[in-house]
């Protein structure tokens, strides 16, 4: 079929996509050099840096997998065998005493296969347990020699290759993808000095300021104990009993409760650092740092109620978008900014930086523009590469170094703990996801799963049988940072962690209309799932010491009056007063660039899908024209009919129904093109699918293109502005096609352009209209 064929394709696996010049591993080996990989000179072009010019390593394509390249197994065209190499001659039968006798002890073929089975599993990540990853690069657009030796910033253009696992927190390996919950967006940096993880979130704020709080935040969140309910959802008691229990958790609740929280895409989402870091240069100076990913398609999001629809069609949403943009060569990418600030600057802001649930505003801070990272090639084995990455806070390398956050402090220790019980011993630097390009050399030895196999007789350091070696590398290693330490040993937390309202009301007063009716929706879905009256009221005592007009609409929605706000316990409010020293005012009070609208992207389709409804007699000429201009928009167009198969459009050849309306319902897509349909000749407006299909999509706020001046099938919906020409809905619009084959280039990219732009959120009422 012609449209399918002139669907992209990711260039670096172009045999999977039955394209001629496909590089087919040879049969029986690994894959080989990369020069063979890259195979037409497009790759290069299309992703050279418009900054930098030409980048080191070969375009398009990850020096990581050549690391990988000697565990890749491809069996086309070879024998089973079994784990020891023996060729198996029979897969179907175990070994017995006569056809109907006993199975024999002896049949080591069952047994290693079944025990082999037996451990396949091995525990899930106590959090972030749902997750979906790619290879890519990370590449500089200048040398930040003024600011840190880190390998990756040594010079522009300088590509280092990273593996990146997004996440969501709470739900289990197998949980929906379109919860509400913190996404996580960890990245490993393979340097030429190591490996460093940034591990961060898709929120630059966090629930609480110490780690020893972590087990109680996650204990809370996770399903109750008792009957293990609700999977990855936090909407339920013992979440918001914590949460109401833990002001300094308000600032978190208002990102945990926006459209941040069911991003459209991990491609839609910015990632942050979260915590403060220091960047370390040659001569030994620090800056402080907060690290931002700003992603290249912009910031999208879902609505709820979308959200709820998804889980049921597609729980894997995320990771079939994510896996379908890098196939389809529609690589992701991220812009990498620093916020660097001095000590000194740090001591005048009313905020204390060392405080997880602190955002440095931007109006502070700008961000400074590093580099940008690409994500170009899925892994090949989810388990090998996607489950067993190992990303640690403690993972850093000369030229970034920690602060005193004492959240993070408690995240240095706690990953590499995790992955010893998780990956089953303290080897799981070996497993080939985990080990940095660099060569390792040292004196720790032996463990579960051992796999490299150090020579000589020595493994004790200082040794001159061994001729001192592998020797410390002094100032060309990594050297802390001499941060000045002072103080008794004591239990407690700084004055200005005290202050828990102002960030959270930054938030509030920073969103736009759309965004703040869904954060009032959110905690209103959320409030009424909790059972207990009492946890309700604290949540709202809270939201009141936020913002009267928030605690205000969220007890509406609950049928409660809003009680009196919480008491703030900040020296300096109404009940600290005197007491210690006080809290200045925020520096800022509204921050545009904490809206998600603040950064919409190149406006480019960026692999929205794009539905194109079709049935016997439609247009087809139009059809085509729309499905074209989708695609030269990188969109993803698909024709949906009631059954696959053909249908005859009134001319031309027949087309092909690719996804039905049953199996692809209407929340899975981001815009619908509706055929012409008139209502004496009745069609796809006398489906309940088709017309629950259009209503999903009318309430979603997404797009609407109609083939002709009016449609029966939108008028089927009930939609306000179904009418000719639309009525003024901004996301409405109407193609006269009529059958004459031509269709109109400036309705057409109107259209295209809203698709771009995401969601026109003037349709939105509460409750919905249709
Ligand atoms: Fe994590 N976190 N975390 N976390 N976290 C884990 O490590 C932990 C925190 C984050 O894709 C675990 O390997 C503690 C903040 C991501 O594999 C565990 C504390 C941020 C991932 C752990 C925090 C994160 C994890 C579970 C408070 C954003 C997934 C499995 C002191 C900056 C990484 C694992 C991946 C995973 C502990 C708080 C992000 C148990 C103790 C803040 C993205 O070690």
């Amino acid at each position: 079929d012609t449209l399918a064929a002139a669907m992209p394709s990711n260039e670096n696996k172009a045999a999977e996509h039955g394209r001629d010049n496909a590089v087919s591993p040879p049969q029986g080996t690994a894959v080989d050099s990369p020069d063979d990989l890259v195979s037409a000179s497009t790759v290069a072009e299309d992703f050279a840096s418009d900054k930098v010019g030409d980048g080191m390593p070969e375009l398009g394509y990850n020096p990581t997998n050549e690391s990988l390249d000697r565990v890749r197994v491809d069996s086309n065209g070879q024998a089973l065998t079994t784990n020891q190499g023996v060729r198996v001659a029979d897969n179907q039968n175990s070994l017995k005493a006569g056809l109907r006798g006993p199975t024999l002890m002896e049949d080591f073929i069952l047994r290693e296969k079944i025990t082999h089975f037996d451990h396949e599993r091995i525990p899930e990540r106590v959090v972030h347990a749902r997750g979906s990853a790619a290879h890519g690069y990370f590449e500089a657009y200048e040398a930040l020699d003024d600011l840190t030796v880190a390998a990756p910033f040594a010079a522009p253009g300088k590509r280092t290759p990273v593996f990146v696992r997004f996440s969501t927190v709470a739900g289990e390996r197998g949980s929906t993808d379109t919860a509400r919950d913190v996404r996580g967006f960890a990245v490993k940096f393979y340097t030429d000095e190591g490996n460093w993880d940034l591990v961060g979130n898709n929120i630059p704020v966090f629930f609480i300021q110490d780690a020893m709080k972590f087990p109680d935040l996650i204990h809370a969140v996770k399903p109750e104990p008792h009957h293990g309910m609700p999977q990855a959802a936090s909407a339920h008691d013992t979440f918001w009993d914590f949460v109401s229990l833990m002001p300094e958790s308000a600032h978190m609740l208002m990102w945990a409760m926006s459209d941040r929280a069911i991003p459209r895409s991990y491609r839609m989402m910015q990632g942050f650092g979260v915590h403060t870091f220091r960047l370390i240069n040659a001569r030994g100076e620090a800056h402080f740092v907060k690290f931002h990913w700003t992603p290249k398609a912009g910031t999208h999001s879902l609505v709820w109620d979308e959200a709820v629809k998804i889980s049921g069609a597609d729980s894997d949403f995320h990771r079939r978008d994510l896996w379908e943009a890098i196939e389809a060569g529609n690589y992701p990418e991220w812009e990498l900014s620093l916020q660097v600030f001095t000590e000194e600057q740090a001591e005048q802001w009313s905020f204390d930086i060392l405080d997880a649930t602190k955002l440095v505003p931007e109006e502070l801070v700008p961000l400074r523009p590093v580099g940008r990272m690409v994500l170009t090639r899925n892994p090949d084995n989810f388990f090998a590469e996607t489950e067993q990455v190992a990303f640690c806070t403690a993972h850093i390398i000369p030229g970034i170094d920690f602060t005193n956050d004492p959240l993070l402090a408690g995240r240095i220790h706690s990953y590499v703990d995790t992955q010893i019980t998780r990956l089953g011993g303290p080897n799981f630097h070996e497993i080939p996801i985990n080990a940095p390009v660099t060569q390792i050399h040292n004196n720790q030895r032996d463990g579960l799963h051992r796999q490299a196999i150090p020579r000589g007789r020595v493994s004790y350091e200082p040794n001159s049988l061994g001729g001192g070696c592998p020797f410390q590398a002094g100032a060309s290693g990594f050297v802390s940072y001499p941060k000045a330490i002072q103080g008794e040993a004591l239990r407690g937390k700084p004055e200005r962690f005290a202050e828990h309202y102002n960030q959270a009301r930054l938030f509030w007063n920073s969103q736009s209309e759309a965004e703040q009716n869904h954060i009032v929706g959110a905690y209103r879905f959320e409030l009424t799932r909790v059972q207990t009256p009492a946890v309700r009221q604290r949540v709202l005592a809270l939201l009141a010491r936020v913002d009267a007009t928030l605690a205000q609409r969220v007890a509406d929605g609950l049928g409660m009056d809003v009680p009196a706000p919480l008491p703030d316990f900040a020296p300096g409010s109404h009940i600290g007063a005197g007491v210690q020293g006080s809290v200045q005012p925020p520096e800022v009070t509204q921050s545009p660039a904490l809206s998600l609208m603040a950064r919409p992207g190149d406006g480019a389709l960026n692999g929205r899908r794009v539905a194109l409804l079709v049935h016997q007699g439609v247009d087809g000429a139009a059809v085509r024209a729309v499905h074209t201009a989708v695609l030269q928009a990188g969109g993803v167009p698909r024709l949906i009919g009631h059954r696959l198969g053909d249908v005859q459009p009134a001319s031309g050849d027949p087309m092909q129904v690719e996804v039905t309306l049953e199996t692809a319902p209407g929340a899975l897509w981001d815009a619908v093109v509706l055929p012409d349909e008139s209502a004496d000749r009745p069609n796809l407006s006398i489906s309940g699918q088709a017309v629950s299909f259009v209503q999903d999509l009318y309430r979603h706020c997404k797009p609407i293109l109609v083939l002709g001046h009016s449609s029966a099938l939108l008028a089927a919906t009930g939609a306000p502005g179904s009418a000719e020409e639309g009525g003024g809905d901004p996301g409405l619009f109407f193609m006269d096609a009529g059958g004459k084959g031509s269709v109109d280039a400036d309705v057409m990219s109107t259209f295209i352009t809203a698709v771009g732009q995401h969601r026109p959120f003037e349709r939105e009422t509460d409750p919905p209209l249709v």
